[in-house]
């Protein structure tokens, strides 16, 4: 068989093939069958030192045209194939844009986040500022400087969980009054504060008490401060935590810290001070402690007391919201549980 007919059933071989291909894989086959280094086509061009030379053009321009031929049919199917596959894939991942879609849980801030936000929010608008402490304290902070010397009594009541011998999980949000009057420079201004975070005590656990629980620090020292900005300003925050009907009262108490200290009572909200359960028939409800800061606090963070002086006081969140609406046990803060925690899940 001549060199040219030899080509030409080739080609009508290569075409036919290249026409029944039915995948991108087989048709690379294909090509790599026909047009390969290996393949019959360069084998056959090979073969044209063979023929005569007058011949070779023509020979060799037919050989051209059936390799051209094969690879426009190869590239044509390629097409092809590639349509095809597409046009199937998009088919099997059609979306309908129209079905509902799942719907996404969203949350709500904690409802004690939402007491202390409330609570950040008011003293804000006075000018405070608010300033975190760490939760893992030196007792150097926790206690001495708070005018608690070692083997003073008062520590008793603040028992703890120490991670070394002087370093404990903080017991109240008070040593950040240290920590902030160290640092304050009174040139710029009086310092106004307030300081929320969680404190711990080797309390047991029960309907009122957490052994970690949250508190609000606040303190102010300026010059000329009194006892009865003290006053107004808790009343501001009864007034803005329980109703603008609340009055508070202070009745004389101790704190290391704070001479005099009082605690400090809001009239209950529930019976507007006429005695109910809530109230434990008294009318009132203890709600914080508070105090003139101790001279010894200010002199051991290097203030002059004899210049300055100022009020403190340290409330607990948890307590304010299980007033406010009305939870019975402490714990349910700490539970996760989200049939208890949507409930408040309208003001978040
Ligand atoms: C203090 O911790 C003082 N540092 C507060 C203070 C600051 C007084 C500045 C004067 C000046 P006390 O131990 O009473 O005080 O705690 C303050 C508040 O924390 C309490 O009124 C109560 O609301 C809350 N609290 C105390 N113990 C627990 C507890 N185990 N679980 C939940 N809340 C608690």
């Amino acid at each position: 068989m001549d060199l040219t007919t030899q080509l030409g059933q080739l080609r009508d071989e290569g075409l036919g093939a290249i026409q029944e291909a039915t995948g991108l894989k087989q048709l690379n086959e294909i090509r790599v069958h026909f047009l390969g280094k290996k393949g019959p086509i360069t084998a056959a061009l090979r073969g044209m030192k063979e023929i005569n030379p007058e011949e070779r053009p023509r020979v060799g321009k037919f050989a051209n045209e059936v390799r051209d031929a094969l690879q426009r049919a190869i590239a044509t199917k390629q097409d092809e194939l590639e349509t095809a596959q597409m046009a199937a894939k998009l088919e099997k991942e059609t979306l309908d844009v129209t079905l509902p879609g799942t719907p996404v849980k969203t949350g709500t801030a904690h409802v004690l986040q939402q007491i202390i936000d409330e609570i950040e929010e008011l003293f804000l608008g006075m000018g405070y500022q608010i300033i975190n402490g760490p939760e893992v304290e030196e007792e150097h902070y926790n206690f001495e400087m708070m005018n608690l010397p070692k083997d003073h009594p008062a520590r008793d009541m603040q028992d703890t969980f120490y991670i070394t011998k002087d370093i404990l999980m903080r017991t109240q949000t008070s040593p950040v009054q240290a920590r902030t009057l160290e640092k304050h420079d009174f040139n710029q201004g009086p310092l106004k504060m307030i300081s929320p975070g969680k404190v711990y005590r080797r309390d047991t656990d029960d309907a009122t008490h957490s052994h970690q629980f949250h508190q609000i620090e606040g303190l102010v020292v300026d010059r000329h401060i009194t006892m009865a900005d003290l006053k107004g300003t808790l009343q501001l925050l009864a007034r803005k935590m329980f109703g603008a009907d609340r009055d508070i009262r202070m009745r004389p108490s101790y704190f290391p810290f704070t001479e005099p200290s009082a605690e400090v009572d809001v009239s209950c909200f529930k019976c507007d001070g006429k005695g109910c359960a809530v109230c434990k028939q008294t009318g009132w409800i203890e709600v914080l402690g508070a105090g003139m800061v101790h001279p010894n606090v200010l002199s051991m963070a290097g203030v002059n007391p004899e210049e300055y002086g100022g009020f403190a006081f340290g409330l607990g969140p948890d307590r304010f919201a299980m007033l406010k609406y009305g939870v019975d046990d402490i714990r349910n803060f700490y539970l996760n549980d989200e049939r208890f925690l949507k409930q408040f899940a309208w003001k978040g």
